[in-house]
C-alpha cells in the first residue's frame, strides 16, 4: 500500500548543527550582584542601581560552542532572597547554577551551603547527581576579606559542597564572568553526556525473563 504524500515540508528537515538550550540559576543573598553578573555576561554593561524587581527575569546568552550553538537562560531572582530558597517550580529543569557571594561581606558566604543544599534538595539529574554549580566570590574588585579571613581553602570547600569549581569575579571590572561562564557550561555538557550513557546502555544485550523493560527496546521492533 503507497500512500501518496506530499513532499516533507523544509521547516521540519534537521540541520546537522546541534543547539544546547540551558537553563541556569543565578542564587546567592541580596546584594551579593547577582543582577549585576548578568548584566555584565550578557549585555556588556554595568550600573550601580539595578532596581529590584519583585519575581523572576531572564536573560539569554548565545554562545558558538565547537561549531554548536549554545542557548545559556539565566535566570536572575529578585525579593525572594530574604527566604534563602525558593520553590522547586523556579529550578525546575535547571542545569547548571551559580551562587554567588559577596567576598566583602562574611554573612554572605556564611548562606552558601544554604542556598547549595535548598538546591540539592529540590532539584537532581535524571542520574540522581545534582547539577553543575559553580561558586562565585564577587565583588573581587573591592577586596577579599572573606577569602583572606576565614581559613578556608576554597578547593576544599567546593570538594566537601559539591561545588564544581570556584572564581572570583567582579561584574563592575569584568573579570573571569566569561571564563566561569564557560567552566560551568563545560560542566554541563560532561553532565549531559553522563546522563546520556546512564540511560542509553554501549551495547543493548535482549535480556530473556527480564521484567524491567529499557524503554527504548521498543524501537527495534519490527
Ligand atoms: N565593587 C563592586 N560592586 C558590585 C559588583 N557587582 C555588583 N556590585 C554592586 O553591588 C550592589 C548590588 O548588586 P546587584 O547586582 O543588584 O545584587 P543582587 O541583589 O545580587 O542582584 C550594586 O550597587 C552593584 O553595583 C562588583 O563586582 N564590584
Ligand atoms: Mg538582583
Amino acid at each position: 500500500m503507497t500512500h501518496h504524500r506530499g513532499s516533507p515540508a523544509l521547516g521540519t528537515m534537521q540541520n546537522n548543527l546541534k543547539e544546547h538550550l540551558y537553563k541556569i540559576l543565578v542564587i546567592g543573598d541580596l546584594g551579593v550582584g547577582k543582577t549585576s553578573i548578568i548584566k555584565r555576561y550578557v549585555h556588556q554593561t554595568y550600573s550601580t542601581n539595578y532596581r529590584a524587581t519583585i519575581g523572576v527575569d531572564f536573560a539569554l546568552k548565545v554562545l558558538n560552542w565547537d561549531s554548536e550553538t549554545v542557548r545559556l537562560q539565566l535566570w536572575d531572582i529578585a525579593g525572594q532572597e530574604r527566604f534563602g530558597n525558593m520553590t522547586r517550580v523556579y529550578y525546575r529543569e535547571a542545569m547548571g547554577a551559580f551562587i554567588v557571594f559577596d567576598s566583602t561581606r562574611p554573612t554572605t558566604f556564611e548562606a552558601v551551603t544554604k542556598w547549595k543544599e535548598d538546591l540539592d534538595s529540590k532539584l537532581t539529574l535524571a542520574n540522581g547527581q545534582s547539577i553543575a554549580t559553580v561558586l562565585l566570590a564577587n565583588k573581587c574588585d573591592q577586596g577579599r576579606d572573606v577569602l583572606n579571613n576565614n581559613g578556608i581553602k576554597m578547593e576544599q570547600f567546593c570538594k566537601e559542597n559539591g561545588f564544581a569549581g570556584w572564581f572570583e569575579t567582579s561584574a563592575k571590572e569584568n573579570i573571569n564572568i566569561n571564563e566561569a561562564a564557560n567552566f560551568l557550561v563545560k560542566h554541563i555538557i560532561a553532565s549531559e553526556n553522563d546522563i546520556l550513557k546512564s540511560v542509553v546502555p554501549d551495547t543493548i544485550s535482549p535480556q530473556l525473563g527480564s521484567s524491567k523493560e529499557v524503554s527504548c527496546s521498543s524501537c527495534f521492533k519490527s
